[in-house]
């Protein structure tokens, strides 16, 4: 697999931790910008949480925001300067919990910006809290017991389906499959640049370090929330 040319030239020590599918997702978001030719016109908004961990990964214009906060500072730029390509990064709990006003709000204002949202199912870079993500029974640091879960997670990229207005590109990849994934990105991305409004890809990703996993009990795990998190590109009625 090719480096992105997006990606800085210098050589960085690695900020993920080992087997971290952010990786996997921004490697995935840097093809797609080399892609489709748009260096030059991207905005890059990364959230707090281990979304940050990106803000010097490409050589992109890029702005880091307040916790939850990626969404509306996207759509800022993306009014300010209508030509820009501007892509939100945040994480589920960003996106669905402190976010989510923002998120749905952009959704149904049909502003013209793309959100990727990585779902690990818990507040990662804190230290692994249970999240609006958080899978039934599943352990989690402030869920010992798997104890105290939600009976059904929060489901994103269906909730902004029904929410959001005009033309909408949704749908739902893994890390499991990258190549798919960045056909996701890449759809989300074109639907901004031909004007069509919001566009939002959830990625479902593995954090070992918070799952403690090590790798083949972390693609298991990813197994199990591909169950839960149905994987395709998803309609307005929600059905993928
Ligand atoms: C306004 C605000 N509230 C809370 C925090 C603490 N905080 C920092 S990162 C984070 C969790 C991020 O989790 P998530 O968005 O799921 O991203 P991940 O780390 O899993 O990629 C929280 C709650 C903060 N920095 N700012
Ligand atoms: S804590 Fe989890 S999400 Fe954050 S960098 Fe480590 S593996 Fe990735």
């Amino acid at each position: 697999m090719s480096v992105p040319s997006c990606y800085k030239k210098e050589t960085k020590p690695a900020k993920f931790c080992p087997g971290c599918g952010h990786s996997i997702v921004l490697k995935m978001l840097g093809q797609a910008i080399d892609e489709l030719g748009i260096q030059k016109d991207a905005v890059f908004s990364i959230d707090i949480g281990c979304s940050l961990l990106a803000w010097d990964f490409y050589d992109v214009d890029t702005v880091q925001t307040h916790h939850g906060r990626t969404t509306p500072v996207a759509v800022g730029i993306k009014r300010g300067n209508p030509k820009s390509v501007v892509i939100a990064y945040t994480g589920d709990g960003g996106a669905y919990a402190i976010g989510l006003q923002s998120l749905l709000h952009s959704a149904l204002r049909q502003e013209n910006v793309t959100v990727i949202t990585v779902n690990n199912t818990l507040y990662a870079m804190t230290g692994g809290q249970a999240a609006p993500t958080t899978m039934p029974h599943e352990v989690t640091d402030s869920t010992p017991n798997g104890d105290f879960t939600l009976e059904s997670p929060l489901m994103g990229p269906e909730l902004v389906s029904q929410i959001g207005n005009g033309d909408l590109y949704i749908a739902r990849g893994s890390v499991s499959n990258p190549m798919t994934l960045k056909k996701y990105i890449k759809k989300a991305i074109t639907h901004q640049m031909e004007g069509k409004g919001f566009s939002f890809v959830e990625a479902l990703s593995i954090c070992p370090t918070n799952w403690k996993t090590d790798a083949k009990g972390s693609f298991e795990f990813l197994k199990t929330m591909e169950e839960v998190y149905k994987l395709g590109e998803i309609n307005r009625d929600g059905t993928s």
